[in-house]
């Protein structure tokens, strides 16, 4: 057990000390990482359970499976987008701090989605490794753990901003960001149900709609919005940057629908199921677009069935149809248009934050 935190030192001089420091990227990163460290070490010492060394580890080995693992990007550019609002200013240590823990609250909730998300799919494996719920002895354990991720996110909002002026806009953002993203995994999963599997409802809208709601507001939204709400910003008067954000989040699940088919799974991390499962992906909808009426009778022969063989039929139609062409013009085309949008942006440090966000995304692989 690591009870004593290894970022301790770290913690110490949060409290102590305000005073300016500068960080590289890397620096960024490491920090990021020692933040987590204490956080954790928060969660497993919180007085409102008293833990047994047995439900200590199985909290320690949950959070290491499933909180520390991933790309961290939406984390990080908590962070970044802070920094960046500041204008060049160094960060004190407090505020490097404070961002990274409200960047690691999005890692959490990302968790938390992901955890149940798995279930929901009935995926094989996330971040390289098996879906916690197909860890031995986990199974259906994971429902519950992604409600405890879940309430560790205001475990930790409590203990660290509930003296701040933004507190109450703190938690009331994660909130509405969990009802939307609760709201799209919804319309994901009901447009899919069995013995209705009819393809002629799935469109373009109702596509923007799902992923709009399941993944843009958390993805591209809330690091943005965090990182105002400590620049002291009302996120009222940001409108427009959300407006932004959302497109770039609609772009980026269309790449995850794509890479869902199309990427090396060793690559991605994880193994596409969205054939199998009957998903409105943005690469179904694009291939109702062109097909013919021969290929219309394909798709709808093979669509959202277990077997493999369907699902490489499925795979060959969208060759066919190229919709690796279609994808790659969509692709610089989103690219082109958001740049467009933000080079219009009044200010120069709103315009920094959403270019180094779409610098992140553009052409990824995974
Ligand atoms: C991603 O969709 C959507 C989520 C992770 C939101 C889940 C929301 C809940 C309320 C549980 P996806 O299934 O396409 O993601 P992936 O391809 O990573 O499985
Ligand atoms: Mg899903
Ligand atoms: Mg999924
Ligand atoms: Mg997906």
């Amino acid at each position: 057990l690591h009870l004593r935190p290894r970022g301790s030192s770290l913690y110490r001089r949060h409290i102590q000390s305000s005073s300016p420091s500068s960080y590289s990227m890397a620096d960024l990163k490491s920090t990021f990482l020692n933040v987590y460290s204490v956080l954790k070490s928060d969660l497993l010492n919180d007085p409102a359970f008293e833990f047994t060394d047995e439900s200590r580890l199985w909290v320690e080995r949950m959070l290491d499976y499933n909180v520390r693992g991933g790309k961290l990007n939406r984390g990080l550019s908590v962070v970044d987008s802070f920094k960046l609002l500041k204008e060049g200013k160094d960060l004190t240590e407090q505020e490097v701090f404070l961002s990274s823990a409200l960047g690691w609250c999005i890692e959490w909730l990302q968790a938390y989605f992901l955890v149940l998300d798995d279930i929901m799919d009935n995926s094989v494996t996330r971040r390289g490794q098996p879906c916690w719920f197909r860890v031995p002895k986990v199974g259906m354990v994971a429902i519950n753990d992604g409600i405890l991720l879940r309430n560790h996110i205001h475990r930790i909002l409590k203990k660290h901003f509930r003296d701040k002026p933004y507190y109450v806009d703190l938690v009331d953002l994660f909130n509405e960001v969990e009802l939307q993203t609760a709201c799209g995994q919804m319309i994901d999963l009901i447009t899919t149900f069995e013995g209705e599997k009819d393809l002629s409802k799935y469109s373009l809208s109702i596509h923007r709609r799902i992923v709009q709601y399941k993944t843009a507001y958390y993805s591209f939204y809330l690091p943005v919005a965090c990182a105002l709400l400590m620049a002291g910003e009302n996120l009222e008067k940001h409108v427009d940057v959300k407006n932004v954000l959302v497109d770039m989040g609609i772009y980026f699940q269309v790449q995850d629908d794509y890479l869902d088919c199309f990427a090396d799974p060793e690559t991605l991390g994880k193994i596409g199921t969205d054939i199998e499962d009957f998903k409105c992906s943005w690469l179904v909808v694009k291939a109702l677009e062109r097909c013919s009426e021969e290929q219309t009778k394909t798709l709808y022969e093979n669509y959202g069935k277990p077997d493999p063989s369907n699902v490489a039929k499925v795979k060959d139609l969208y060759k066919e149809l190229d919709l690796e062409g279609v994808f790659m013009e969509y692709e610089s085309k989103s690219y082109e248009k958001l740049t467009g949008v933000i080079e219009a942006h009044e200010s120069k440090a709103i315009q920094a934050v959403l270019k180094s966000f779409l610098a992140k995304i553009y052409k990824r692989q995974k």
